[in-house]
C-alpha cells in the first residue's frame, strides 16, 4: 500500500444538482485529501481527447455531449490507495448496481450521468491528472 493520487471528476449532472460540498465531504472523510481543485467547462475536443480509450464504444458521442453540456470539477485525490479508495467511494458505473451509501447509488441518475469519474489504475491516472493540472497547481 503507497500513498497515490487520483483524477476526480464532478460531472455535470453533480454540478447541476448542487453537491459539490457534499462529495467533496465524502471525499476527506473517506481519507483522500484533495491536492487541487477547479471548476472548467470542457469542449468537444477536450472531453474527446479525455475519454479516447472509449471512443469506438456505442455511447462515445452522448458521453461527450453530457461532459461538455455544463461546467465540471476536476480534483487531483491524494491518499493510501487513492485511486481505488476513490472508486469505492464512488460505487459502481451503472448506480443501479452501486453499493449503498456511495456516491453514485446516492446521487447519479442513470449509468451514464453519474456524478463522478475517477482513474482506474496508476497510469491512466498519470495521464488524467496531467491532462488538466500541471505540477505547480498540485499541493
Ligand atoms: P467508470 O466511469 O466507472 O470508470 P467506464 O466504463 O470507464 O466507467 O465508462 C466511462 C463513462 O462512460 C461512465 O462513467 C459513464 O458516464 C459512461 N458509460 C459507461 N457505460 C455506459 C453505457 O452503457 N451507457 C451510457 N454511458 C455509459
Ligand atoms: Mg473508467
Amino acid at each position: 500500500m503507497a500513498t497515490e493520487r487520483t483524477l476526480s471528476i464532478i460531472k455535470p449532472d453533480g454540478v447541476e444538482k448542487g453537491i459539490i460540498g457534499e462529495v467533496f465531504n465524502r471525499f476527506e472523510k473517506g481519507g483522500l485529501r484533495i491536492a487541487a481543485t477547479k471548476m472548467i467547462k470542457m469542449d468537444q475536443a477536450k472531453a474527446e481527447g479525455f475519454y479516447a480509450v472509449h471512443k469506438e464504444r456505442p455511447f462515445f458521442n452522448s458521453l461527450v455531449k453530457f461532459m461538455t453540456r455544463g461546467p465540471v470539477v476536476v480534483s487531483v485525490l491524494e491518499g493510501e490507495s487513492a485511486i481505488q479508495r476513490n472508486r469505492e467511494i464512488m460505487g459502481a458505473t451503472n448506480p443501479a448496481e452501486a453499493a449503498a451509501g456511495t456516491i453514485r447509488k446516492d446521487f447519479a441518475s442513470n449509468i451514464e450521468e453519474n456524478t463522478v469519474h475517477g482513474s482506474d489504475a496508476p497510469e491512466t491516472a498519470k495521464f488524467e491528472i496531467s491532462y488538466f493540472f500541471k505540477d505547480s497547481e498540485i499541493f
